[in-house]
């Protein structure tokens, strides 16, 4: 009884917990990312050689963001993190033409994980300020999504001046909670 109780008021009045695993290919944008939507400003960073992990609070939710390295060499890692992924964030350098077919293929290996059916894919389109950006179209064309079982969109964005963030976590927080809704 106690503990239904404490479950309706957290469902009422707590902050939801969730957990959004954000990958891609080293230097498109990751922790610039985070830390913009963090701390609302652009930081410089080095490569990331593990992760990092923060929460951004977002209307009654807590969004705690996984942010792990993309160099070749610790792409085997990303396993580690997949479980429990509400939605995966995907983020893709929008100017980089050289290396999207490397991205697609690191996406689908991902989405293929038994772990990785129930979440959501958010693809962010990232430096959107570099001539000739691939739009968010183009780059759903390139990464094959038409096929995939996951819900998903691309959306574009500049983590450099944080354009597109807000719009990010809108979606985020309402496919999470349509997720929800839908387990219980
Ligand atoms: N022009 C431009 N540069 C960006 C943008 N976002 C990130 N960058 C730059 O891209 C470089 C790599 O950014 P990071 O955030 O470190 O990339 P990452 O994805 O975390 O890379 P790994 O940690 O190696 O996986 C940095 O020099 C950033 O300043 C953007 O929207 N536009
Ligand atoms: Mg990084």
């Amino acid at each position: 009884m106690g503990a239904s109780i404490s479950r309706l008021v957290s469902k009422l009045f707590g902050k939801k917990e969730t957990k959004i695993l954000m990958l891609g290919l080293d230097g498109v944008g990751k922790t610039t990312i985070l830390y913009q939507l963090k701390l609302k400003k652009t930081l410089s960073t080095i490569q990331t050689v593990v992760f990092n992990v923060d929460f951004v609070n977002y209307k009654n939710i807590k969004l705690n963001i996984w942010d792990v390295g993309g160099q070749d060499k610790i792409r085997v890692l990303w396993r580690h993190y997949y479980t429990g992924t509400q939605c995966l964030v995907f983020v893709i350098d929008a100017h980089d033409y050289d290396r999207i077919d490397e991205a697609s293929r690191e996406l689908h290996r991902v989405l293929a994980d038994q772990e990785m059916q129930e979440c959501v894919l958010l693809v962010l389109a990232n430096k959107q300020d570099l001539p000739k950006a691939m739009s968010p179209a183009t780059v759903a064309k390139e990464l094959n999504l038409e096929n995939i079982t996951q819900k998903y969109n691309v959306l574009p964005c500049c983590a450099i001046t944080g354009k597109g963030l807000q719009e990010a976590l809108y979606w985020i927080s309402e496919n999470i909670k349509a997720a929800a809704r839908l387990d219980s």
